[in-house]
């Protein structure tokens, strides 16, 4: 029988508490960090289950890439991908990482908490009521474009007060779609649509993010924009060190909850360095 979660009553606040780790695991052939290593649903249970024992408070569960060039997969390979997994971590707490709502109802029913969609709820009209019904917690994520084609030339006027007004709204939608605000977390969507300036910046003023209101999640882990700063133009990812230091930084601005490949890690900078802020 799958754990039940409290659905009511608890904030997200209360639920994750600042800083608290959500680990990745993709079972795809083609995400950029950790593509292929969990494709094997038992290796992907393993992942996850270590990833709790060294600290993650959620494990992220994907069954789609959506990296720069990803090409979409469809609700059936999806499922076929992460249903597998998701039955085997009856005691782990997870997220699920997709736009779909027939994937949310399924990951849902089998013990999902949290359903993290990069489209904030508009890749799939059906989603909301599938979160609202269910009170699961959701992360709404700010995109410019779409996977396929978002890095080619993303431009803002001012990306921090672009990406305030989209997460905004969407939350707005949300709410209008009887999905608890207390329940809900927003994400500037780092890599989605832009440069490693536009990445930074939001970064620098993540609070203008967090005047929000919500709590806030970073996802910078591996990415390529750590890469190019440490001087390789041409990079896909980037260090563990650098996703480090970059995911402190942004704990130190504000955010809430860190989304990342290397739990131990980040969960041992992110104790010291509450430590030191606190
Ligand atoms: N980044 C990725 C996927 N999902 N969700 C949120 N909320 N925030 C993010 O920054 C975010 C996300 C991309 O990383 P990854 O899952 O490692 O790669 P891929 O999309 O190639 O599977």
């Amino acid at each position: 029988m799958p754990l039940t979660y409290p659905r009511m009553g608890v904030s997200f606040e209360q639920r994750f508490p600042r800083p608290s780790v959500m680990g990745v695991v993709n079972v795809t052939p083609d995400s950029f960090a950790d593509g292929g290593i969990n494709l094997d649903p038992d290796k992907a249970v393993v992942t996850a289950r270590r990833m709790v024992e060294e600290g993650a408070a959620i494990v992220d569960i994907g069954g789609e890439s959506t990296r720069p060039g990803a090409s979409a997969v469809g609700v059936d390979e999806e499922l076929r991908r992460v249903a597998p997994v998701l039955e085997q971590l009856e005691r782990v707490p997870v997220s699920i990482d997709t736009s779909k709502a027939e994937v949310a109802r399924r990951a849902l029913e089998l013990g999902a908490e949290l359903v993290n969609d990069v489209t904030a709820l508009r890749g799939d009209p059906a989603l909301a009521e599938v979160v609202a019904e269910s009170g699961a917690y959701l992360c709404l994520m700010h995109m410019q474009g779409e996977p396929r084609t978002m890095q080619t030339d993303p431009r803002y006027d001012d990306v921090v007060s672009e990406v305030a007004a989209f997460l905004e709204e969407r939350l707005a939608f949300a709410v209008e779609a009887g999905i608890d605000e207390e329940r809900v977390c927003l994400d500037p969507g780092i890599g989605f649509g832009k440069t490693v300036e536009h990445n930074f910046e939001l970064i620098r003023r993540l609070d203008e993010l967090v005047a929000l209101g919500r709590p806030i999640l970073i996802g910078i882990s591996r990415k390529s924009s750590l890469g190019k700063l440490l001087g390789n133009p041409e990079a896909t990812t980037g260090s563990v060190a650098a996703s480090v230091g970059a995911a402190v930084a942004a704990y130190e601005r504000g955010a809430t909850i860190l989304r990342v490949h290397d739990v131990r890690e980040h969960v041992e900078a992110l104790t010291a360095a509450q430590a030191a802020l606190a």
